[in-house]
């Protein structure tokens, strides 16, 4: 806590909106200067850190027009975290109107197939065809369709090609856009084979929105606490702005309940208080980000074992480790009672694809339970008192291997039943991180849920995110080990080398090739070929901006820049003794 003082002034806060404040970067790509030391930070002051730029998500007056979905169908379409958001809201509100006798009008399109639900699959972000085919085939014999296309940084070239298409057919589709940057930020770089950028279309929507033919939806909510890494605000912004936008759709067409300002004000207001419960936790959450990190650091593994939609918070959440953080799939792994059935995704079971779409407890049991140690960190994540038998049972199988047995559960102020349950759970935890809501914010069963789930993804990003800083893979509050497979991330790369070696533009691209193709020389072939042959060879290569940064700052060879991060894996330490 040395040195961090939490009572950060409005001008701290806000800081990053003033016009000089890394003035080229579009709002999701500025580094919050709330996280400038989070890689200094102890467990506790990472999480109080998160809080801070958690609450920027509602210092921002939205002013946005909300319509009522009254379409024969509802897309909603991603890449990485803003794809598998679209799946998790789809289920949820399909799944309501279930019980309400109604058909499902929600789908899901995720950039990469279903696959990249689970798995980081960041090429495809790339391709505006793929998005456009993909639209196609889900709309197939629809006449009218409401297709929400999100893109936190409004800047993938899969959904531009998708708004692209929309406007070309406005007689079926009628396009929304979710992002959070100003729209003067939209990525305006050239997208291969094509005649628009995100920022075209976007000033296309624009104009079409004054007669309510598009529609864009893009507060600015901060910059993230790492920066770029739009999973965390980027993905509960989303979650918060579609939740309130389908719910208040809902109680008009089903329950006759006008859609006011005040309603959807209100709404908002739960999702507030969601954070104030959420980090009231402040020492329950430390803790599990101790004991996650003191895993990850010494090689082991950090399980989540989640029941309901709680547990697809932890998959997202375990899957988006390997592009943000340069992880290993075995470092964060998630899973599910009930496996696929539970999932209930579009293509069904995946299991076929390879070991890291396991995801049922039964392959825990199978898999991973036989080799568990100490230096695991095990996590159950659920509702008490709906999962309290199945929690129990698989509490003792984990106990009987290692103590580093943890629990995240959700239940409702004054709920007493079955309380002897969650003690035996209790009693077999090391820590047990009880999230209490309030009677009176939980105006109705759907909201209630769409809460917890909100709350368990604030966790499991706390946890996920403290634990990888204290490994010691942030530098600053920057990613230095990220992967560099599609043209954000290579772009992204860049500007850090050169930030952080303050070599120009050119040496810090040169740096970054050799580093993907792993030579001190590079070839013509390599100079002269285009971004995504360079993102895809990267799909192999590790510890890639980490060995450019190194080369550029010590104008060492290769591999004696390779040796020299082998000996020091801890990549903020491998990098930092040449930064001053
Ligand atoms: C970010 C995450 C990425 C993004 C994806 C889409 O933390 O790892 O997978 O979700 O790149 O970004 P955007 O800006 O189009 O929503």
């Amino acid at each position: 806590m040395a040195g961090l003082d939490w009572t950060y002034g409005v001008s701290t806060l806000r800081q990053w909106e003033s016009a000089d404040y890394e003035p080229s970067l579009p709002v999701s790509e500025k580094s919050n200067p709330l996280t400038r030391d989070i890689d200094q930070a102890s467990a506790y002051s990472i999480v109080k850190m998160l809080q801070l730029c958690d609450s920027q998500m509602f210092q921002e007056e939205a002013g946005t027009a909300y319509q009522d979905p009254q379409e024969s169908c509802v897309v909603m379409s991603g890449c990485g975290t803003s794809g598998r958001l679209a799946f998790l809201i789809s289920s949820g509100f399909n799944k309501a109107l279930s019980q309400l006798n109604q058909s499902k009008v929600y789908s899901y399109i995720i950039a990469g197939g279903d696959r990249a639900l689970l798995s980081s699959q960041e090429a495809p972000e790339d391709d505006p065809r793929l998005g456009v085919l993909s639209l196609k085939k889900v709309c197939e014999g629809k006449k009218r369709v409401l297709f929400i296309g999100i893109s936190c940084g409004l800047s993938a070239p899969f959904v531009a090609g998708q708004l692209d298409f929309c406007l070309q057919h406005p007689e079926v589709y009628m396009p929304v856009l979710v992002g959070f940057n100003p729209a003067h930020q939209a990525r305006d770089e050239p997208i291969q084979d094509c005649t628009f950028t995100f920022h075209s279309v976007v000033q296309r929507m624009q104009e079409l929105a004054k007669s309510q033919k598009a529609f864009l939806i893009n507060p600015a909510v901060g910059p993230e606490a790492i920066s770029g890494s739009s999973r965390m605000k980027g993905g509960s912004a989303t979650k918060i702005l579609l939740e309130v936008a389908f719910s208040a759709a809902h109680a008009a067409t089903f329950s006759n309940t006008p859609i006011t300002y005040n309603g959807v004000l209100e709404h908002m207001k739960a999702y507030e208080r969601t954070l104030d419960v959420t980090y009231s936790q402040t020492d329950g959450i430390t803790t599990l980000v101790e004991a996650a990190g003191q895993s990850l650091r010494c090689s082991r593994h950090v399980y989540y074992l989640g029941w309901g939609s709680l547990a697809l918070l932890g998959l997202i959440d375990a899957s988006e480790c390997t592009p943000t953080f340069g992880a290993d799939y075995e470092d964060v792994r998630g899973f599910i009672s009930g496996g696929y059935r539970e999932l209930n995704n579009n293509d069904g079971p995946l299991t076929s694809l390879g070991p890291k779409f396991s995801i049922a407890h039964e392959d825990f049991l199978h898999l991973i339970l036989p080799c568990l140690t100490d230096k695991d960190t095990v996590l159950l994540i659920y509702t008490h008192p709906d999962d309290a038998t199945e929690v129990g049972n698989m509490a003792r199988r984990v106990r009987e291997k290692t103590p580093n047995l943890h629990a995240v559960y959700h239940q409702a102020d004054g709920d007493t039943a079955a309380s002897l349950q969650q003690d035996d759970i209790k009693k077999l935890c090391l820590s047990t991180l009880k999230i209490t809501w309030p009677r009176e914010a939980l105006a109705s069963g759907t909201l209630q849920h769409m809460q917890r789930e909100l709350s368990t993804k604030l966790v499991l990003n706390a946890v996920s995110t403290g634990a990888h800083v204290l490994k010691g893979k942030i530098y600053q509050n920057h990613m230095i080990d990220l992967q560099v497979t599609n043209t954000k991330l290579y772009r992204r790369a860049t500007r850090l080398l050169q930030k952080l070696s303050a070599c120009p533009e050119e040496n810090c691209e040169e740096a970054l090739l050799k580093a993907i193709y792993r030579v001190d020389m590079l070839t013509v072939e390599m100079t002269s070929s285009d971004i995504t042959t360079h993102t895809c060879f990267a799909r192999n290569s590790t510890k890639v901006v980490p060995l450019a940064l190194v080369i550029l700052l010590t104008s060492w060879s290769l591999m004696e820049a390779e040796s020299h991060l082998k000996q020091q894996p801890i990549v903020r330490e491998a990098v930092a003794q040449w930064m001053w």
